[in-house]
């Protein structure tokens, strides 16, 4: 069993919805959901600035396989849940993405690459990470998600709005 973190995030629909709807797909396909951070309304970061505001929150769970085998399934619930692959950073109902498998650091396919290569730039992760677990350690960066998170440049609008389930 390897303890992983995942970040989701929605910006198309109900987002709340999609949310947890993605939990619930996570968890018929074997990812056993330890804690869920709560759930943030966050300003667009990267280079699609114009976009719909994204419901992003964190997960904690373990996992009973590779992290291959993670992405293949997070993938095909993103494609069952009506994602789209138009525009890179873009607008989606829902984006699941592999923050850390255990204190593996892969450097695989773009699509895998772990830690997530942007958490350190994002405060759309490093709060509800940071809220999840603050001394949760970074395995290449050597830093803890609240060391990440005071160090950050990103200055990116993140405000809490409730609990997703
Ligand atoms: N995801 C992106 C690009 N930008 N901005 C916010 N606030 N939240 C996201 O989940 C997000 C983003 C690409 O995956
Ligand atoms: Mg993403
Ligand atoms: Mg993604």
């Amino acid at each position: 069993m390897t303890t992983v973190y995942l970040g989701l995030g929605s910006n198309l629909g109900d987002r709340r919805h999609h949310l947890r709807n993605s939990l619930e797909r996570l968890e018929q396909n074997g990812v056993a959901i330890q804690a869920v951070s709560s759930v943030y309304e966050t300003d667009p970061v990267g280079p699609v600035a114009d976009q719909p505001a994204f419901l992003n929150c964190t997960v904690r769970a373990s996992y009973d396989g590779a992290a291959e085998e993670l992405l293949r399934t997070a993938m095909a619930i993103e494609t069952a849940m009506g994602r789209t692959r138009t525009v890179a950073m873009g607008p989606r109902t829902i984006d699941i993405d592999i923050l850390y498998f255990g204190d593996h650091v892969i450097d695989g396919a773009p699509d895998l690459i772990v830690p997530h290569p942007r958490i350190q730039e994002r405060r759309f992760v490093l709060i509800p990470m940071t809220e999840l677990d603050p001394d949760h350690p970074h395995p290449s960066l050597g830093s803890t998600q609240s060391e990440l998170l005071a160090r950050t440049t990103d200055r990116s609008a993140v405000q809490l709005v409730g609990e997703v389930i």
